[in-house]
């Protein structure tokens, strides 16, 4: 155990910022959350790039006092030793398996439909070719997350971990990329189980109240 209070810098209604913000909730581990304004470009300012210098968010300074990127690495970091680590071997290799696909083969591309469909919708027309090039892209990866869903009730066999919470980050707000939940009735099911577990908040939740100044 460090020094430090972990620090968590994220920007409000993103996916990936909710990840480890979640998990941090969840875990019910003290950390300070720094908001970034990415629509002002505010990762892209000196102050932000002397913390991470790939300017974007989220990131994360851990109790040693180090930097930590990619919002899945984030979670892994934070599950580490806790219930929301697997503790079979090939469970744990099979939450990466998916937190990988999540992060090819869903993150890219439901991620910019909703960023142009609902963040930015004063966008929405000029994209509109873009946008349902992305929604096609995301409907395979949607697929396969659907079917396994019909046999699994969480990603892995054993139960609620951190593989659920790096696929639900934006697979959950699928809709407003402008795709349809009717079309995955199983991933409707899995939204609604991992919403029930416990020390669940929302992603509107994200710096309501928790804002800190840096
Ligand atoms: N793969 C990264 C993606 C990080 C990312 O693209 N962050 C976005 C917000 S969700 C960002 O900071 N965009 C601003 C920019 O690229 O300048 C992760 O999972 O953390």
């Amino acid at each position: 155990m460090g020094v430090f209070m972990i620090k968590l810098y994220a920007c409000l209604g993103s996916g990936n910022c909710f990840k480890p913000w979640l998990a941090l909730h969840q875990l019910q581990t003290p950390f300070e959350l720094r908001l970034v304004d990415v629509l002002a470009g505010e990762q892209k300012t000196d102050w932000f790039l002397e913390i991470n210098p790939n300017g974007v968010v989220p990131f994360m300074v851990t109790e040693d006092g180090r930097g930590l990127g990619e919002s899945n690495a984030m979670l892994w970091y934070l599950a580490e030793g806790t219930h929301l680590m697997p503790q079979d071997k090939t469970e744990r290799a099979q939450a990466l398996q998916w937190m990988y696909f999540e992060q090819s083969k869903l993150e890219p591309f439901i991620s910019p439909a909703r960023f142009f469909t609902t963040i930015l919708p004063q966008e929405r027309e000029n994209r509109a070719a873009d946008i349902e090039n992305w929604q096609n892209a995301a409907a395979p990866g949607l697929a396969r997350l659907d079917e396994h869903l019909r046999e699994f009730q969480f990603m892995v066999g054993s139960g609620y971990s951190v593989a659920d919470i790096g696929v639900f980050g934006y697979v959950h707000v699928l809709e407003e990329a402008g795709l349809s939940m009717d079309d995955y009735p199983n991933i409707a099911r899995w939204i609604g189980d991992v919403s029930a577990t416990k020390g669940f908040r929302p992603l509107g939740k994200l710096g309501v109240q928790e804002g800190k100044a840096a």
